[in-house]
């Protein structure tokens, strides 16, 4: 039998393997800060003072082979003493884990940008920390027990059966714990082997997947665009009514559509826009020459063509950007032309016609949504966005190359797979409260919800109940034609069971219709309908 001492410290070394392992994983999916990256990059900080080229320090640091076995041997001293101290207690090795984890999270802090969020990778590697010794000290635990209750101190050299002289016939409650001792030693052994290899894959995997996005994303929080600026809504857009979406959509909470599984991530300074086709001049613009141009900023109201009756692919944010006709008259476009090919870093194309960006501002190449830099799943570096057309016909994420060319000569993605080449957002409204199979007390219930018309503007919004006459409802005012808007209106309703169905005017006057469409090819139509029960008081 061998004596097990050093191996709780082996448990402690592998189940910091494992948290380091854990941790780099869950930075790498989440495109978070690594702690290991941000305990180098402070390390680096504060014994070279170096400001400049922060992030290419953190990764030149850790990778000198005397920098990565300074690090390796102070953790491994580190989480071994954890070990040591869960001989006595597991929980004993809180009191350097904890500390530890501690430590990270205040490297975590010290770099610029950084959020809550970017502290999960933290946690996670304390729990995997704990849980792991737990794991591996358990079985450890009962193989000493094992070996003390057959008489057998672990500091003591193991037995020697077969020593001449010395008859050493075990009794059967001796027998019976070595042979419990060596079923734990065993299921420590192949634990501890376990823990250890999956370690070094998923660190390795996590390393392989992560460090481009993480400095993508790093650099992307980094930016401070001129021109850009904080999103004001004016407070008249909201009527007041609690469970109407929000008039501003947040960036986390604004919806997300696009055909690949991971968005991709663009360095902005590895960024380039190739402007082409029928132009008088080719151009290509680096990210920083995007931004030298005048800024445009609008907000917009973006609208999925799959979004169905009453759905909520839809959202509303202020976009700050370049406006496209103003690259486009750079490249001098011919007469011939009468639309652009969109393609994105992805592959993915749309084609816009050109009478959508003439003279329309607000139609930009945008760098920033909701005055913050385009998050990556929003097309950072820069993604088109024209007011009144479907997103899959116009707002390009990750757009690299604009081809000038003729409707009749393009065959952009979604077109190509049955949709419509041509496609204006069709008016459209939806009611929001009471939610569809609602419970109210009868008497005066309050509906509300949005509706939009992007470039031609909602004029008004109609209720009906139980088939009643249409009613007028309250609009509140938006600050241009091509955002939603939110409504209101109050009924005195009687128990029992109802329906409330909207529709909405633009300011064209014409009246959106109750004929109901699918999707495809072109947006649904219809109007949007709930049932409600109005309870006795
Ligand atoms: N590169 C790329 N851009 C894209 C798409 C896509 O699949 N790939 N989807 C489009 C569609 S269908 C819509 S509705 C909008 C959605 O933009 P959002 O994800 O920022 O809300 O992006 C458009 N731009
Ligand atoms: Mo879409």
């Amino acid at each position: 039998m061998h004596t097990p001492r050093r191996l709780w410290a082996l448990s402690g070394v592998v189940a910091g393997l494992a948290g380091l392992a854990t941790s780099q994983a869950a930075a790498s999916l989440l495109t978070v800060e690594s702690p290991l990256g941000a305990a180098g990059e402070a390390f680096s900080f504060l014994s070279l003072g170096e400001l400049d080229g922060r992030v290419d320090a953190l990764v030149g640091t850790l990778r000198t082979p005397v920098t990565v076995l300074v690090v390796a041997l102070v953790l491994g001293s580190i989480f071994g003493y954890a070990g040591r101290l869960a001989a006595r207690h597991w929980w004993l090795s809180c009191l350097v884990l904890v500390p530890l984890a501690g430590l990270a999270a205040l490297a975590v802090i010290a770099l610029p940008g950084t959020n809550w969020y970017d502290q999960i990778p933290v946690l996670v590697a304390l729990l995997t920390w704990l849980l792991m010794l737990l794991a591996l000290t358990w079985p450890l635990r009962r193989w000493v027990r094992a070996l003390r209750s057959a008489g057998l101190e672990e500091t003591q050299p193991a037995a020697a059966p077969s020593e001449p002289g010395r008859a050493t016939v075990p009794s059967p409650q001796q027998a019976r714990s070595l042979a419990q001792a060596e079923h734990n030693r065993r299921s420590f052994l192949v634990r501890t082997g376990v823990v250890a290899a999956a370690s070094i894959g998923l660190s390795v995997a996590a390393s392989t997947w992560g460090k481009g996005a993480q400095l993508v994303e790093r650099k992307r929080k980094l930016l401070r665009i001129a021109g850009v600026s904080k999103p004001v809504a004016p407070a008249e857009v909201r009527v007041g009514l609690a469970g109407i979406v929000p008039w501003r959509t947040r960036n986390d909470k604004f919806f997300t559509v696009e055909t690949v599984l991971v968005p991709p991530s663009i360095d902005p300074d590895e960024w380039f826009l190739r402007i082409h086709g029928l132009v008088e001049r080719e151009v290509v613009l680096s990210y920083e020459e995007l931004l030298a141009r005048p800024m445009s900023e609008a907000w917009v109201t973006l609208v999925c063509v799959t979004t169905e009756v009453g759905g909520d692919q839809v959202g509303n944010a202020w976009w700050s950007g370049v406006p496209l006709h103003v690259l486009l008259a750079e490249a001098g476009v011919l007469p011939e032309a009468d639309a652009i090919l969109q393609t994105s870093q992805d592959g993915w194309s749309c084609g816009t016609p050109l009478s959508e960006l003439n003279g329309v501002d607000a139609a930009m190449l945008a760098v920033a949504m909701n005055g913050e830099p385009l998050p990556v799943e929003h097309g950072s570096p820069a993604r088109s966005v024209v007011p009144g057309l479907y997103g899959y016909a116009s707002a390009c994420k990750w757009v690299v190359d604009i081809e000038v060319t003729r409707l009749d000569q393009m065959d952009p993605y979604w077109p190509s797979r049955g949709w419509a080449l041509e496609a204006p957002v069709k008016i459209a409204s939806r009611i929001d409260v009471p939610r569809d199979g609602e419970d109210r007390p009868a008497g005066l219930v309050s509906f509300g919800g949005v509706a939009w018309a992007p470039r031609v503007g909602i004029a008004g919004v109609e209720v009906t109940i139980d088939g009643s006459e249409w009613f007028h409802a309250d609009v509140a005012p938006a600050p241009n034609d091509d955002t939603w808007v939110q409504w209101t209106i109050t009924f005195d309703v009687p128990p029992g069971d109802h329906l409330a169905m909207v529709r909405a005017i633009d300011n064209d006057g014409d009246v959106q219709t109750g004929v109901e469409t699918d999707p495809l090819p072109d947006g649904a139509t219809g109007w949007h309908s709930i049932e409600f029960t109005a309870q006795e008081a």
